[in-house]
This record gives structure tokens, sequence and C-alpha cells, in this order.
């Protein structure tokens, strides 16, 4: 196979000669590719087989040791001018980047096989989707991008229409931390990664093309790339609403994008279009419509169990790829809080020891394709993407934000996007449980400046009369003695019905200086005990700690500078002063 598009063969030949690999391989994503590439991994060991009755088509991948998550001190956006990338990335000047990329390609695919990924991220065929090419020399990366992200014959076909695509050049290297970067050149529409065959480091389609890349391009020419899950909600009578919703990595977004309504609350029914990333375009009716640019999921294991996320929990009983987690005796795959057996391999490929740690690292994943999500709703494939009611914003946080409350308008829900924070997880190296802003639960995804990202959320705002609504969500407060207040999980469906009632314009609300709380009695409670005390503080608003809240979020917004739009100023300075 080869393609008639001239850019890309060419580039695919300047790849070659200074990669310098045995072969090269055009993917066109078949299923007997995928076979192939599997057996070939289960003979290099970059696979293990798990157990093929209870797992069929389940396998294990371990990844290096010191490998295992996504890394963002490494991470780079190489514009040209070093104010474009802002404060909330790291920069390098991309004649440097390419320099040193350079070097560490040379050779880099001796003895290996170069594979050409064409993939399309989003419907074929719809107007919204866009298109990339990944080159890679790790076949794990391959089949990772074959179940989640439309890749191959159809993506080429597409590309040879169109002529545009994003670059993406992927080597694992020699894995050494020492020579690991992930280089972004939005102007140039490329990627370039090496050293790590981890996650969003190495699946190119996902963060760095479809939020980093995508995220540039979407503010050129007026739409959003954001890190949000897409859900549908049906009420018992029918009516149905689009929900996004943005929580960094590891906060729940899989769970929330899958949830399966508590017994109490019969007729409720959600499906899920995306769990990680939505792009977001106004249709000419001004309607803001979304569409999942991925295809299938990178989830977080551990915690995965038949109460929290049942449908995860059946879904990856097959055709999946385990990443680091532990086996138990029976050879299948093992991870904390699964059931009560007992692991007998940790994640490193080691006899399980529990004073050594977890048995699978707390970043353990699954990869699947979304069709085999049994609350997957068909319109995930809708070229036209679903009309969205209500943008949702959230983090994990211990204290003080309420378990939800409602911006009054567009630009007081910029302003709450803006100042998200939430404590760290081990989706990214570094410490974890640390609290640090984190805006739109873009920290580690945003293409560019944050300044300019405000500006453009809120021009967004100017351009259509029929926007969603915006709220925040807080599932993670605890007590003194660290108990969860809210019970999660299956029961967050309580709050996105208040969320609805909003939207449609069936229920009042508390209005506050932070925004609009429910009332205690609109909230659909029934069958669960939560103590009148406990509602009471997951729906307080403290003034004092507030106006501290409010103050720290001023001295972050001055951290970006005059590229801080003056609404987004303007909006805090109001806040402040309501809260006295
Ligand atoms: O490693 S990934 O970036 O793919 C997952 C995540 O951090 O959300
Ligand atoms: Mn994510």
């Amino acid at each position: 196979m080869t393609t008639t598009n001239e850019a890309l063969r060419q580039w695919v030949d300047e790849t070659a000669a200074l990669t310098k690999p045995d072969r090269i391989h055009w993917c066109d994503g078949s299923d007997a590719e995928y076979a192939g590439l599997v057996r070939l991994m289960l003979e290099r060991g970059d696979l293990l087989p798990l157990n093929a009755e209870t797992y069929p088509g389940c396998h294990l991948h371990r990844s290096d040791p010191t490998d295992v998550a996504r890394v963002e001190h490494l991470t780079f956006v190489c514009t040209p001018d070093r104010e474009e990338a802002g404060p909330n990335n790291n920069w390098m000047a991309p004649a440097d980047a390419h320099r040193r990329m350079d070097g560490l390609f040379a050779g880099c695919m001796r003895g290996r096989t170069l594979y050409v990924i064409p993939y399309c991220m989003g419907p074929i065929d719809s107007p919204y989707a866009r298109c990339g090419v990944e080159i890679t020399d790790s076949p794990y990366v391959v089949a990772n991008m074959k179940l989640m992200t439309r890749m191959g014959r159809a993506a080429l076909q597409r590309i040879e229409r169109e002529g545009r695509f994003v670059r993406g050049l992927h080597s694992t290297g020699d894995l050494n931390p020492e020579r690991r970067f992930i280089m972004h050149f939005p102007h140039e529409l490329l990627i370039q990664s090496v050293g790590s065959g981890y996650g969003g480091n190495a699946l190119l389609g996902k963060k760095c093309h479809a939020l980093r890349i995508a995220s540039w391009q979407a503010r050129q020419e007026g739409w959003l790339a954001e890190h949000m899950l897409i859900l549908e909600l049906e009420s018992p009578a029918g009516e149905k609403h689009y929900l996004a919703a943005a929580f960094p990595s590891a906060c729940g977004k899989t769970n929330l994008a899958m949830l399966i309504p508590p017994v109490t609350m019969p007729g409720w029914k959600v499906r899920t279009l995306g769990d990680d990333i939505a792009w977001l375009h106004f249709d000419a009716d001004g309607v803001l419509r979304a569409i999942n640019p991925e295809s299938g999921y990178f989830g977080v294991v551990p915690g995965t169990n038949a109460r929290t996320n049942r449908n995860a929990f059946d879904m990856i009983r097959r055709d999946t790829i385990f990443t680091n987690v532990a086996v138990n005796a029976e050879n299948e795959p093992w991870w904390e809080d699964k059931d009560a057996q007992q692991p007998v391999i940790d994640w490193r490929g080691q006899p399980y020891s529990p004073g050594k740690g977890p048995a699978a690292h707390p970043n353990s994943r699954f990869t699947v394709a979304a069709r085999q999500n049994p609350s997957y709703s068909p319109l995930a494939d809708d070229p036209a993407g679903v009309p969205i009611s209500a943008i949702i914003f959230g983090g994990r946080r211990r204290e003080l934000a309420p378990l939800v409350y409602q911006a009054r308008d567009w630009r007081h829900g910029v302003l709450i996007g803006a100042s998200v924070a939430s404590e760290t997880t081990a989706a990214a190296t570094g410490e974890v449980g640390v609290t640090r802003r984190d805006p739109m639960a873009m920290k580690p995804f945003c293409g560019y400046h944050f300044g300019d990202y405000w500006g453009h959320w809120l021009a967004m705002g100017g351009r259509s009369t029929r926007l969603p609504q915006i709220f925040h969500v807080n599932w993670f407060r605890q007590d003194r003695n660290g108990r969860f207040l809210w019970p999660g999980f299956g029961d967050n469906l309580r709050v996105l019905r208040w969320i609805v009632d909003r939207c449609a314009g069936r229920v009042g609300a508390n209005e506050t200086p932070i925004g609009f709380l429910p009332h205690a009695r609109d909230l659909d409670l029934q069958g669960l005990t939560v103590e009148p005390a406990v509602l009471d503080s997951l729906l307080a608003v403290d003034a004092a700690s507030w106006r501290q809240e409010m103050q720290s979020i001023g001295d972050y917004f001055a951290g970006f500078g005059e590229r801080v739009p003056a609404g987004l100023s303007e909006e805090h300075r109001r806040v402040l002063t309501a809260l006295g």
C-alpha cells in the first residue's frame, strides 16, 4: 500500500531515510492486521496472554516501569514566539526542538518496522472530523490506535480527498527518561514524540492531536477542542439531553459517561458518546454540537467493579488490552478494588507482595473499542454530532466546592471553568493529591496561552443566543475523617437530573455570589440516606472561604499577565465584590 497524497508519501520517505527502519507497513485498519500485530507481540513478549476462557481476546502489556504515565515536564509546545505557548506550557524554540528530535530519531528504527497509521478523529463523514497520520515503531501503539480511533483505509481515503492532515512521528527510542520528549509544533501541524510507549505520550491521536494541536486549530477556526466526556441523558418521559463534562484525568469521566441509574430512579437512561474528548462547533442555528473524535476508551482500571462501573466492568471482559495491571492465580487481570480474589503477579511481573505497593499500577489502563460498551450510543457515529444542553466542569476537591452550582451566564461559566482546581492523580508523573489549578481540565492539554484560550471561550459566547448552561460539580467532598460526603457513581444521576431540570427551566434555585445552588427539596434523593447536616454542608457556600478562593484565583490569573481577557477579570471582580 502507498498513497496518492504526495506530501504524505514524501514525509514517509523522509522519515524512513532519517529513522532507517528495516520495513515499512501501511496500516489498513483491518481485523486481520490487528490479529497479526497481536501474534507478533505475543511472540516478542510485548503482550502476554490472559485467561482465554474468562477474558477472551484480552492481553496484558507491561510497560517499562519508568514509563507509566504522561510526562508533563517533558512535554513542549514549540511556537516561534514563546508568548504564544504561554506560562501554562513548557516551551522550546522550534529550531532547537527540531535539532534535538532529529538527533534522537536518527537511525532509531534500525531493526524495527515503521508503521504508517492514517486515522480520522471523528466520524469519517463528519465535517467536524479531522485526520492525522501517526508514524510509529511500536506495534503496541498501532494496536491501541486500532481500538481507539477510526484508522486505516477509510481515513487514508479521506486524507487523499482533503489533502490535509496532522503529522505525528513517534518512536519508543530506548525508553530512557533522559531521552524522552513530547514536542508539539502547532504552526506545522506536527507532533514528535520519543522515548515513551505510554498512553498520552505515544497514542498521538489522543491528547497530542485531539487536544493540544486541535485546541490551537479550534481557536483559529472558531470551535472548541475540550477534555470532556459526552453523554445522553433520557428521562422516563423520553426527554433527551446531551451533556459535556470536563474533569481532570482520573477524576471519573469514564464512570460518569457510563453511569448506571440507581434502582430508585427507574426509567432514567444514560448512554455514552465519549469519555475523554469533545470537539464542539456551532451549527447554522447557533446550537453547540459535540462530536467525540475517538472511537475507543483508554480508561483507568483500578477501582472498576460491578458497583462503581458495571458497564466498564462488563465491557473489558473481552477484546481488551490491559496495561500494567496485576494477574491472579487464574491468569485473569486483577486490580485494586476489583473483587475479593488475590493478586499473584504484580504489574511489574513480579510475585505480589503487599509491602511493595499496589498490585496494579494506580494508572493502569484498559484499551477497548467503544462499541463494546453496553451503554454505547450509536449517535457517537453521527456526523452531525449532538446538541449540548449543559457544560459541566469539575475537579477533585476535599473542601469548599459544593456538590453542584450553576453559572449565571456564559461569561460567569467561563470564569468557573477557568477557576477549576483539582487534586493531582496518578495519570501524570509527580506528586499525587496536591491541589493545583486546572482550568477547564485543560492544564496539560491546551496548546497555547491560557489567556488567549479564555478569550476564545468568551468570544464563543458572543456567537450564539442558544448557548448551553454551564455548571460546576464536585463529587469528592470529604468530612474531617476523610470520608466522602456524597456516594458518587450512579447517585450522581441525582445531580444530572437537577442540571437538566435547570436547563428546561423546571426548578428554581438559591442565588448565591458563586452561582445558583439547588434548593435541597429539588434534589431527587429518593432511596438515598443523606443526613440533613451532610446535605447542608454539600450545598453550603462559606463566604469567607470563597473570598480567599477568589483571591487565590485572582493571583493565579495574574500569572498570565496582559493576555487575560478583560471580560474574565471583570467577572472575577464582580464575584469577589458580591462575596462582600
Ligand atoms: O495517558 S492519557 O493522556 O492518554 C490519559 C489521561 O491522562 O487522561
Ligand atoms: Mn483524559
